[in-house]
């Protein structure tokens, strides 16, 4: 296959302003009607060339007559026209229930749906299937009135009715000119909770989210994020939304989160439904994450769209910065800034390590379903943060505005994006730009020298930018680093936090009036997303952990301490722990600190990002010092962790800041409890797990008992599966613990979960339930005999088979072999050569395969 690539733009030959789409819609046999006005774009005498997915056009007419001078060439259709401006039309037939890769129309649990991104459409009818193309669309349906009771589409709905054979029809209308991969129509048997906002000129919107009858009580928190989302957009940029009807549509089967089709967004159901009984506080979360995000996205992503998919991080990274931002201000800024730091490191860090490294701005592509990454999303978020930084709120917004204005009803660039922020705010960000074309995670070494009673302190700062896939050499980028000085002993603050830019290789910061011994603190807030090396001590850092202003720097600091203690211990077979149990033990008697923070503070850095920070990953090696540094932490602290247990444990359930707070602590403390191997450990967490009135103590009790190997596992597992055997959301949560597992016995037990009647790959949540969630349990998957790289390839290939998209998201983890020793490396590299020489594998799957071989 030939690669796409970004310096190969061209605007598209042939516009279509309007679009008129006619669907006999049926699970087995849709007809598909389109009539497309075209218009010439320049002077050129090329054909129509509209992209499709090998359909056999049932009729072509241009300008009304019957014509069959067409060809078909890839897949698509080939035109010839003569004139300046042409009438459309094509039939095609369509089998929705066979559509086992969820893109296109298919149907989910009884529903049709459509999922158009990135390049859906062309799989419904033949069209010019790229976002600078704009169209204005009109859509009639007309499906069975009994099974499909509810047809929606874009837009507003203009005219339905019903039809004498149990048909009905319904017509909708969307005045908005949109690129195809924002259609979408949904047609079922639903129920809408419905809900209304004002917007801020004082505009009466309709909000409905639709989904099974059943699951109406679970759709209250939902309403309530996208209200809150519609208000913080308005206050925070300025926004309001722009039609009279907003619909969400939950369904269960669903390759993304959630996708923003213009006033119809469609949704994972697992984004959607909660109640406490089945959602933890963590999903309640990401619901109003992804529903803030996805609704954003009218902004940045529909009213101003991408040009080309080279600019997805445009949209994507504007707009996750946009609801981290939302969720930051729905509770505790500094904990959800911890949260998306070290879901960055878990996720975005390895990509920008490995063999799959690309910049957010690619250069080329396969497939660009595989460039739905952390990068682009995530490592986008991040330069957008760093601009917001470096330019300050006002001059930021003033940016945003002067691009929401100029930009409005365009294809846009990363580039405009760039320059829009350089004319709203009066900067150069000249250098700055190389975020958008170089890979890798810059490193920054620190070192801090303090001139003894000469009352001052040089700060040395050096930057590297290691080499990725196709870039050997890197220029020096800019990097925003807050930081400042505390004093050694009476930890009070010297001077104030100051903002750095290191735009060089090397840079000298001095600073004065420094009476005692300095301590760095570096990276403030995560200002910029770097590696940063300091020369700091155990004894500095166990300081800051106590002293730092800054909560992100100071759970930076226990989290470096903890690190730093681990892998001495994965190296050399022992380490002091002394100096991380002080620390923990004095965060949680800190009665200053909320209860999240204290959580994800005296969280232990997960066994895959201690990995990273090693040469030579060794699986078995991390995971016992890891267990060595959490029992001790359980048994030295038992009384404190016991008091944590009890904090709020008797408490009905509320979903506040402080009630989620400690009960996200409770769940950490239970696991040192157990950690402790404290005789009833067991019970403690089985007691917990049966009474809890929330899925959040519940499942902390079930992920506490499933890594023991007492009987209450067994128990457990099996009342859980009894009680929720037909919520499949939460069935999910059941596969995905026993895959997260650390225990002995687990690939076994894995193995053997891919064969219940419940795992199936046609669901695309189920798979990454049991087989993503194996993927990154470090110490299963890279078991020394292979078994487990091998039942991976074999699931990947069967997976493929249905569905290439969701397949090649979950290969990464088997491409990341020279990060082990040898034996396994050729074990994990025989896989991705069998991967590659599957005859029939998907153009997404080799492409991530091949990549990760080279
Ligand atoms: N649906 C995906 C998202 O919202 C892709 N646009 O990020
Ligand atoms: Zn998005």
């Amino acid at each position: 296959p030939t690669p796409i690539r970004r310096e190969d733009y061209r605007p598209p030959d042939w516009l279509v302003p309007a679009i008129s789409l006619d669907f006999d819609l049926d699970p087995a046999r849709t007809v598909v009607r389109a009539r497309l006005e075209v218009t010439r774009n320049g002077a050129h005498d090329r054909p129509l060339v509209l992209d499709g997915a090998g359909q056999q056009p049932l009729a072509v007419r241009v300008d009304g007559r019957e014509v069959n001078d067409w060809r078909q060439q890839d897949g698509g259709l080939v035109v010839p026209l003569a004139g300046e401006a042409h009438v459309i039309e094509t039939e095609v037939e369509i089998a929705p229930e066979t559509n086992t890769q969820l893109m296109g129309l298919y149907a989910s649990g009884g529903l049709l749906c459509t999922q158009c991104e990135a390049e859906g459409f062309r799989r419904i009818t033949f069209f010019p299937d790229r976002p600078d193309v704009l169209a204005t669309y009109t859509v009639r349906m007309t499906a069975d009135r009994e099974t499909f009771p509810v047809l929606l589409a874009n837009g507003n709905r203009t005219g339905a009715g019903l039809l004498d054979d149990g048909r009905h029809w319904a017509e909708w209308h969307d005045p908005f000119p949109k690129p195809c991969y924002l259609f979408a129509l949904v047609a079922g048997d639903l129920q809408a909770n419905v809900g209304g906002f004002t917007t801020m000129s004082g505009r009466q919107v309709e909000l409905a989210i639709w989904v099974r009858e059943a699951d109406l009580p679970k759709t209250e928190h939902a309403m309530s994020a996208l209200k809150a989302a519609m208000a913080w957009d308005e206050q925070t940029y300025g926004r309001e939304y722009d039609l009279d009807l907003f619909n969400i549509v939950a369904v269960a089967d669903f390759n993304f989160g959630a996708m923003e089709n213009k006033s119809l967004n469609i949704f994972n159901s697992r984004y959607v439904l909660a109640d406490p009984d089945t959602a933890t506080d963590a999903d309640y979360d990401a619901i109003a994450a992804v529903v803030a995000h996805e609704y954003f996205h009218n902004w940045s992503g529909n009213r101003v769209t991408c040009r080309d998919w080279f600019q997805l991080s445009l949209k994507e990274g504007f707009t996750v910065f946009r609801d981290q931002g939302f969720s930051a201000d729905q509770g505790s800024p500094a904990v959800k800034r911890i949260e998306d730091v070290r879901s960055l490191r878990a996720s975005q860090f390895p990509e920008d390590a490995g063999p799959l490294a690309h910049p957010i701005r690619p250069e080329s592509y396969l497939e660009i379903s595989n460039f739905y990454t952390a990068t682009i999303y995530n490592k986008g978020a991040e330069v957008i943060r760093m601009m917001a930084t470096i330019l300050g709120p006002r001059s930021f917004r003033a940016g945003a505005d002067h691009y929401f204005m100029r930009h409005d009803g365009e294809a846009a660039t990363c580039e405009d994006f760039v320059r829009a922020m350089e004319f709203g705010a009066g900067v150069d960000l000249s250098q700055f730009r190389l975020w958008y074309s170089q890979a890798g995670t810059p490193r920054v070494a620190a070192r801090l020298t303090a001139d003894p009673g000469g009352g001052r302190a040089t700060l040395n700062l050096a930057q590297s930018i290691p080499s990725t896939p196709g870039q050997p050499d890197k220029q020096p980028m800019v990097i925003p680093l807050r930081l400042r000085l505390f004093a050694w002993g009476s930890g009070a603050a010297i001077g104030e936090e100051q903002l750095v830019l290191l735009d060089t290789p090397e840079k000298t910061i001095v600073f004065e009036g420094v009476g005692e011994r300095p301590v760095l603190s570096i990276n403030r807030g995560f200002s910029a997303p770097v590696i940063v090396e300091a020369d700091r001590t155990a004894a500095d850092l166990a300081f800051l952990s106590r002293h730092d202003d800054d909560p992100f720097a100071r759970y930076e600091a226990m989290q470096q301490l903890m690190l730093d203690t681990l892998i001495e211990r994965v190296s050399t077979g022992e380490a002091d722990h002394g100096p991380v149990v002080a620390a923990v033990a004095d965060t949680l008697a800190d009665p200053a600190l909320d209860r999240a923070f204290v959580g994800e503070a005296v969280l232990l850095p997960s066994e895959s990002f201690i990995g990273d920070g090693m040469l030579v990953v060794d699986p078995e090696a991390i995971h016992a010092a890891r267990e060595a540094l959490r029992r001790d932490l359980g048994r030295k602290l038992e009384s404190e962790w016991r008091a944590a247990l009890a904090d709020g444990a008797d408490a009905p359930f509320a979903l506040t800041p402080e009630a989620k707070g400690r009960r996200r602590l409770r769940g950490i403390a239970l696991g040192y409890v157990a950690a402790s191997e404290a005789k009833d450990g067991g019970a403690i967490a089985f007691r917990q797990f049966e009474r809890a009135d929330n899925m959040t103590d519940r499942m902390a009790g079930l992920v506490t008992l499933v890594n023991l190997a007492a009987d209450e596992r067994e128990a457990a597992l099996d009342i859980f599966y009894n009680r929720y055997s037909d919520d499949a959301l939460v069935i999910d949560k059941w596969f995905s613990a026993q895959a997260l597992a650390t225990r002995d016995g687990t690939l076994d037990e894995v193995i053997a979960l891919a064969k219940h009647r419940d795992f199936t790959l046609a669901n695309p949540n189920r798979a990454r339930a049991l087989i993503g969630a194996f993927g990154v349990n470090q110490r299963i998957f890279h078991a020394a005999s292979g078994r487990g790289y091998a039942f991976y390839a074999d699931q990947l290939l069967a997976l493929d088979r249905l569905n290439p998209q969701t397949a090649a998201k979950l290969l990464p983890p088997l491409g990341r072999w020279r990060r082990f020793d040898e034996d396994r490396a050729a074990l994990m590299r025989d896989q991705l050569r069998r991967i590659v020489d599957t005859p029939g594998v998907s153009k997404d799957l080799f492409e991530q395969a091949s990549k990760s071989l080279e």
